[in-house]
Parts: C-alpha cells; sequence; structure tokens
C-alpha cells in the first residue's frame, strides 16, 4: 500500500502548478521512484527544460541545474562529464528539444554523452500557450496554426525517437506514454533500462513519452487521454525503437578503444 500510494522520497511534497490532466506530472512521479529504487537521489542531477517544466526543480528534491531554453543536452554534457558517477537526467519538452534546441539534441546523441534523455512530447508548447511544436500532427490545430497544421508550408511531424536511432552514438531509444496505467507502467521500465544503461557507462540513452496536454488540446483530461491513444500513437508508434546495450555499437566495429566508439 505504501509502496503505491507513498510519495517517492525524490519527490516534493507540494501542491501541483501543472494543469489537471498534464502528463508531467506522473512523468515526473515514475522517474523518482527509479530513483529512490536505485537509491540514487544524492547522486542525481537533473537539467531542467524552458517550457512547463521550468518548474522541475520545485518538484525534485535532487541537484538540478536550470539552463537556457533548448541548452540541456549542453548542460548535461558539461555536468556528466565532470560528475561521471552521478545519473545526469536531461528532461526536454518538444519545444525544447525537437526546435530551439535540435543542434544541441543531435550532437549530443552523436557524441555519445552517457546521461539519459526524456523527453516529453505533448505535440504543443505548452508553458506559452499553444503554438505549433515539431511534433505537431498533420491537421491538429494549434494557436499558430489555427485551420491545423498543414505539411504544405508547416511540414511533418518529427519522429525524434527515430531520427535520434540512426546515429551510432545513441544505444538506447524508447517511446513510451503516459495515457494508461499499462503504458505508464511500460515507459517505466524504458527509464529504467535507460537509467541502468547511463549507471553503466553506456553512451546515449533516451526515451520519448507522448504525454497529455488537455489544456492547449482544448480537450477535458478524459478525452485528451482517448486523443492521445487514437491519434498520437499511430504516428508515434510506442516501444523499444533501439537498443544495442547488449552488442557492440554499430558503427563501432574495428574501432577498437577509439575515443569516438560509443562505450
Ligand atoms: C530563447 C527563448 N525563446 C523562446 C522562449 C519562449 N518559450 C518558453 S517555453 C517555450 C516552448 C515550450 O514548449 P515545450 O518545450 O514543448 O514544453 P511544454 O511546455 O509543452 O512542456 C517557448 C517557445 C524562451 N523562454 N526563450
Ligand atoms: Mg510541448
Amino acid at each position: 500500500m505504501k509502496q503505491l500510494y507513498g510519495y517517492p522520497k525524490s519527490l516534493h511534497k507540494i501542491q501541483t502548478k501543472y494543469c489537471g490532466g498534464c502528463g508531467h506530472g506522473v512523468i515526473h512521479r515514475i522517474l523518482c521512484e527509479i530513483i529512490d529504487e536505485m537509491g540514487l537521489r544524492e547522486k542525481t542531477v537533473i537539467t531542467n527544460p524552458v517550457g512547463c517544466a521550468i518548474w522541475a526543480d520545485l518538484y525534485f528534491d535532487t541537484d538540478t541545474v536550470q539552463p537556457a531554453h533548448g541548452r540541456t543536452p549542453a548542460a548535461a554534457t558539461g555536468v556528466k562529464r565532470i560528475l561521471t558517477d552521478h545519473l545526469v537526467i536531461c528532461y526536454q519538452g518538444d519545444g525544447d528539444m525537437a526546435a530551439i534546441g535540435t543542434a544541441e539534441m543531435i550532437h549530443a546523441a552523436n557524441r555519445a554523452e552517457k546521461f539519459t534523455t526524456i523527453f516529453v512530447n505533448n505535440a504543443i508548447y505548452g508553458m506559452t500557450g499553444g503554438q505549433m511544436a515539431p511534433t505537431t500532427l498533420v491537421g491538429q490545430k494549434a494557436s499558430t496554426a489555427p485551420y491545423g497544421r498543414d505539411p504544405d508550408g508547416m511540414g511533418y511531424p518529427i519522429r525524434v525517437a527515430e531520427l535520434l536511432a540512426a546515429l551510432d552514438g545513441a544505444r538506447y531509444i524508447a517511446r513510451g506514454a503516459v495515457n494508461s496505467a499499462a503504458n505508464v507502467r511500460k515507459t517505466k521500465n524504458y527509464i529504467k533500462k535507460a537509467v541502468q544503461a547511463q549507471m553503466e557507462g553506456k553512451g546515449f540513452t533516451m526515451v520519448e513519452i507522448l504525454s497529455q496536454c488537455p489544456t492547449n488540446w482544448s480537450k477535458s483530461p478524459i478525452d485528451a487521454v482517448d486523443w492521445l491513444e487514437k491519434n498520437m500513437i499511430p504516428v508515434f508508434p510506442l516501444g523499444e525503437i533501439k537498443n544495442t546495450l547488449a552488442g557492440t555499437p554499430a558503427g563501432a566495429e574495428g574501432r577498437g578503444s577509439s575515443p569516438g566508439a560509443a562505450k
């Protein structure tokens, strides 16, 4: 009982600032459960994004860093390279990661930086009032796409997990969702695998998480979880997209102990 309904030690017991039905709070919770289960609270640094999770340091009872918009992978790189035995979590939204921070994310993954990215894909800029994000679905309305996203001129939703999986430095890439209890459990397992891989010194790890934003989707929390299931999952399929944790990283063959080879 205590395990189910108690508070993880790594999560501050404060009133949430997130809107009703928002997925960020659930994601914070499962991340904190993992940090507690692995006994890593005193060794964790979380780099917050600019976005709705900018207040993450209010919730996480761990060390945190607040970099500029999209620059969390650069900050996480610096922290992890100095504190090599620490768990470093790079927490980002879709605007933060896949728009303004595209360069940082791609190069951090390509350099096989040994931190774990939690990428919260709610298909919208939540904090700033519902502008179109790189992950907004075709036809989905946003304040900057009032008639829906039209690929002619606005492009297509970016599948970040698949994009990063193409890079040799990325060792573990998975996509989960927090729209149902079953998906929350699976997502927690993905994060746990990524965290374990990081603590074993493997290369870049990322879990993309499809997450509800009822406020900016103009939906009730119940309708939002249904909408995610019916509309987002077909575009962003769930599961492990890449897992080279057991074997030799693709592209690393023959490079021996070259500093470029992802471990
Ligand atoms: C340099 C800079 N440009 C723009 C902004 C405005 N801004 C704040 S949050 C945000 C987008 C956040 O969206 P996302 O990363 O998807 O996070 P969410 O709120 O949806 O969780 C933007 C554009 C900013 N704070 N700094
Ligand atoms: Mg977003």
